[in-house]
């Protein structure tokens, strides 16, 4: 193979990835992770209610779901309709989501037309092929029967999705404080917005530990319930601080956390950010969860953060006593399906050109050592 053919491969094997927000909440996130620039990935937006999807500007596509149905005005909260909508779209659909390798589904449950739709549009991609990720809120528990309506809808939805990654507004305020509903409700768009921001980037963006997508489908393609804790922090314990935040404030009610399934690292710093702190984040939370070997990595540096490090440790197939959805059986994994952090961070060195700390290759090789 020559070179020009081996950039040609390169090139048309990077995983595709769309991202699809549903009905109003999941328009507003998608918007949000529009407007930071998603490099590599489609946006879709998809509502029923015409004037709302009218207002995403950044979009790569707009479907208007049932036309027919709804005339261009909401579901009023009725799922059914959602549903029944996002099937009269069906053909449009199935030609956008085509080529899709990986595929997120963005929306706010609770409602009619994101609940309605998403279950619709995750069997698209599943009957395609695509890795698909639901990414949703649960309401406020103010919003009570909103609230079970989302309960259900989860369950449907884990039929058809890889895994399913849950935010509950109620935990918010652990993490935002007391906040209005409207200041509170823009902090979750940008937390569900950075998850997805921040895999497409590490897929599809050379970075500093690239996430790989076939590690990415080892973590999450058995299904179930994935949470989401974010963590910073700064000064000498930077990294102590920031690890013990992400893993303390899940954005879900879980059992146990050390049951995980898998465990999704992403860590971005400032320039300053060195080898054996991005080795100290892995051990920290791997101290955490010593029941799973499926743990991957992606870290990149933001010249922005200068001083500080940020955390998002994403667990998969948790156990959350709201919830109550189980794994699928366990698919024919490759035996090594931990992405030696050794490799990783010899990578990483050469990308920085900095030599190799003693210590730190002995504490990689600790954990890319079978369990
Ligand atoms: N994160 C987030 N959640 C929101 C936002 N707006 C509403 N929600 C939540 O999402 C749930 C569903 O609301 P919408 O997305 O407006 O509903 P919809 O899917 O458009 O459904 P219909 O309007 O009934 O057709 C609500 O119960 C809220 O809990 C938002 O901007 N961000
Ligand atoms: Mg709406």
């Amino acid at each position: 193979m020559t070179r020009e053919q081996l950039l040609e491969k390169v090139k048309t094997s990077r995983p595709s990835v769309t991202v699809v927000g549903l009905g109003g909440a999941g328009c507003n996130i998608t918007t949000w992770i529009a407007d930071k620039k998603l490099a590599g990935g489609k946006i879709i937006g998809a509502n029923t209610d015409a004037s709302h999807l009218s207002t995403m500007t950044h979009a790569d596509k707009l479907m208007l779901l049932g036309e027919k149905l709804c005339k261009g005005h909401g579901c009023g909260g009725f799922p059914e309709r959602g549903s029944e909508a996002a099937r009269e779209n069906m053909a449009e659909i199935k030609a956008e989501l085509k080529d899709t390798n990986l595929l997120f589904l963005v929306a706010g449950l609770g409602g009619g037309s994101g609940t309605g739709a998403i279950p619709v549009f995750a069997g698209v991609g599943r009957e395609m092929g695509a890795l698909t990720i639901a990414c949703v809120t649960i309401p406020f528990t103010i919003e009570m029967t909103r609230r079970e309506k989302a309960r259900d809808s989860i369950k449907a939805l884990a039929e058809n999705c890889d895994s399913i990654v849950v935010i509950d507004n109620s935990k918010l305020r652990e993490v935002a404080g007391n906040l209005p509903l409207k200041e509170a409700l823009a902090v979750a768009n940008a937390l569900v917005g950075s998850f997805v921001k921040n895999i497409t980037d590490t897929i599809t963006q050379p970075s500093l530990i690239n996430l790989d997508y076939a590690d990415l489908r080892a973590v999450m393609e058995r299904g179930g319930i994935s949470s989401i804790g974010i963590g910073e922090g700064d000064g000498a314990s930077r990294v102590e601080k920031a690890v013990s935040q992400a893993l303390s404030t899940p954005l879900l009610d879980i059992t146990d956390i050390s049951n995980a399934y898998g465990v999704l690292i992403h860590i971005v710093g400032g320039e300053d950010l060195t080898l054996e702190e991005v080795a100290v984040v892995g051990e920290q939370i791997m101290e955490k969860v010593p029941n799973t070997k499926r743990v991957i990595w992606g870290a990149k540096v933001d010249p922005g953060l200068a001083g500080r490090v940020r955390v998002m440790a994403v667990l998969t197939g948790v156990t959350c006593p709201f919830l109550d959805v189980g794994l699928r059986p366990a698919p024919q994994l490759p035996k090594e399906v931990v992405k030696p952090l050794r490799e990783a961070m010899e990578h990483m060195a050469r990308a920085q050109d900095v030599s190799y700390p003693r210590e730190t290759i002995s504490r990689a090789a600790v954990f890319s050592k079978e369990k």
